[in-house]
C-alpha cells in the first residue's frame, strides 16, 4: 500500500494522457507532486462516460494510501453515429480503429463529433469523491491526418480550430482546447482551493 504525503497518483495505462496531464500540472504551479501508477481498473461497460469513471475509481479503492485520480474519455460521433464508439472508444480503436470509423461515413460536410473527458479523483482529506468534466465539438475528418496525439486525435477537427486534426497539434495547443484540458482545468482549481 502506497502512502506519500503531498503526492497526486494518477493511475492510468496511457502514457499520452499522462504526458499531456503532466505539462498541465507543470504549468500550475500546484503544491502537489504527480505520480503516474499503473494499478489494474475494472472497466465496464455503461452508459455515459461518468458512470465508467465512477466505477474505474472505485476499483481501486485500499490499493493506494493517499489521493489518487484516474480520467476516462470517449470519442463520439455524433452525426451520422449518433454517438458511437462513445463508451466502446477503447475497443473499437484496438478492433477497426480510425481507418473503420472514416469506412462508416459517407458525408463529411455533415458530420459532427466531440470528445468527453471525466476525471474522477478520491481526494484522502475529505475521504471523497469528485469528478470533473470537459467536452470538445467538432466534426470528422475526411483523412487521417497527423502524427501527434494518440487514438482518435488524427480524425478529429475541432471547431475552435476547423484546419487541423488533434494530431497536427501540439500538445500544448492540444490542452488548451480539448476535453481533457477543460476537465483539468477545473480539476486544479479545485486542489488550489481545496489544499490541505
Ligand atoms: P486508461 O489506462 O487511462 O484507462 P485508456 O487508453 O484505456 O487509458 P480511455 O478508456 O479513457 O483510455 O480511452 C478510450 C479510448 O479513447 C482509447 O482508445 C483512447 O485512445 C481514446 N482517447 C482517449 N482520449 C483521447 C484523446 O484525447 N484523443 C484521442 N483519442 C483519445
Amino acid at each position: 500500500m502506497k502512502q506519500e504525503e503531498n503526492i497526486i497518483y494518477f493511475v492510468t495505462g496511457n502514457i499520452h494522457k499522462f504526458n499531456e496531464i503532466s505539462v498541465l500540472f507543470s504549468k500550475a504551479n500546484i503544491k502537489y507532486n504527480l505520480i503516474q501508477e499503473e494499478i489494474k481498473t475494472i472497466e465496464i461497460q455503461a452508459n455515459n462516460i461518468k458512470e465508467v469513471a465512477s466505477f474505474k475509481l472505485n476499483s481501486i479503492k485500499g490499493k493506494i494510501n493517499g489521493s489518487y485520480f484516474i480520467e476516462d474519455a470517449g470519442f463520439f460521433v455524433d452525426i451520422p453515429l449518433n454517438g458511437f464508439p462513445g463508451v466502446y472508444s477503447s475497443y473499437i480503436m484496438k478492433t477497426i480503429g480510425n481507418k473503420g470509423i472514416l469506412r462508416l461515413i459517407d458525408d463529411f460536410e455533415s458530420t459532427q463529433a466531440h470528445f468527453t473527458s471525466v476525471i474522477a479523483l478520491y481526494f484522502k482529506p475529505y475521504d471523497k469523491n469528485f469528478f470533473f468534466e470537459g467536452s470538445v465539438y467538432g466534426k470528422v475528418s475526411e483523412t487521417i491526418r497527423g502524427s501527434g496525439g494518440f487514438g482518435f486525435d488524427p480524425i478529429f477537427l475541432p471547431d475552435l480550430m476547423p484546419s487541423k486534426t488533434f494530431a497536427e497539434l501540439s500538445i500544448e495547443e492540444k490542452n488548451k482546447i480539448s476535453h481533457r484540458g477543460i476537465a483539468w482545468t477545473r480539476f486544479i482549481k479545485f486542489l488550489r482551493e481545496n489544499y490541505i
